[in-house]
């Protein structure tokens, strides 16, 4: 099978929730040679940009969306032990983790598996972390960075509480913040004092090399 072919079936099965299907897939792309990289990237997470917009449409509900999320995670499974790690160019650490009263976990595990991937150190805290527990974290691991993940425009709103906490407790010039999800944008990230943003898994790994030079 082409590696065109391979990915646009990653894609499909995503799509369809199908997690023996895409088990499989990730497996011949594996065994055929293929970036896991480029297999997620452009196969799997492609699937979910599809789904992402038929939920918007109404063409897809919570329980088939939920079995997407099984899918892309199945297939997770089988290429991260693949996803080559780069020469630890990037020695800077990233606590990242998804904005309390958001449940939303998808786009930020793919951050912070790209992240991995590009060499640094990650301290995932998951989804619906009471905004204090950033902070707290941060003065115990003192990481480089921190990520703040949100995928709803209410929840988006605890990004700019956790940056007067941060100020409060006399941490915020110690740690740089990157922000992003779905309504996100750089306006809101200027809005808020964040020092960065990044709208893709790609483009966050750029985001982060760029703030841990401009340290
Ligand atoms: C999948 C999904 C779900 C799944 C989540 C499963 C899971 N484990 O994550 C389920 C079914 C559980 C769900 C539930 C709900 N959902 Co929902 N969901 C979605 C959907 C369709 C796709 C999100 C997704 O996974 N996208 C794919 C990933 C790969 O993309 P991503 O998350 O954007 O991440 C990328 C970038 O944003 C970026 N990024 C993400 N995080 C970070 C962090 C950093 C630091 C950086 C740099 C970059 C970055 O990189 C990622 C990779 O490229 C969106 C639609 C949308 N347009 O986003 C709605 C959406 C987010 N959901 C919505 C809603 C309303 C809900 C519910 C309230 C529904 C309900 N009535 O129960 C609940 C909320 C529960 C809660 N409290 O959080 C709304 C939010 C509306 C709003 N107010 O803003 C949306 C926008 C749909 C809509 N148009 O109505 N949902």
């Amino acid at each position: 099978m082409e590696e065109k072919e391979l990915f646009e079936k990653l894609k499909s099965a995503v799509v369809e929730g199908n997690d023996k299907e895409i088990k499989k897939l990730s497996q011949l792309a594996i065994d055929n040679g293929v970036d896991a990289y480029r297999a997620l990237i452009n196969g799997c997470a492609k699937g979910m940009d599809v789904v992402s917009d038929k939920y918007e449409k109404k063409e897809m509900f919570v329980p088939e969306i939920l079995l997407s999320a099984r899918a892309m995670y199945a297939a997770l499974d089988v290429l991260m032990p693949h996803l080559k790690a780069e020469e630890s160019k990037n020695t800077g650490t990233v606590m990242i983790g998804v904005v309390e009263g958001d449940i939303h976990d998808i786009g930020k595990n793919i951050v912070s598996l790209l992240l991995k991937v590009g060499g640094f150190e990650v301290v995932d805290l998951g989804k619906n972390v009471p905004l204090k527990t950033f902070v707290e974290k941060a003065k115990e691991t003192k990481p480089d960075i921190i990520g703040l993940s949100a995928l709803m425009t209410t929840s988006m709103m605890g990004m700019p509480e956790v940056i007067g906490m941060m100020k409060d407790a006399g941490i915020r010039d110690q740690v740089k913040i990157l922000i992003g999800g779905a309504p996100i944008s750089q306006k809101f990230a200027d809005q808020i004092g964040a020092d960065g943003y990044a709208p893709t898994g790609p483009s966050a790994i750029k985001a982060a090399e760029k703030l841990i030079g401009g340290n």
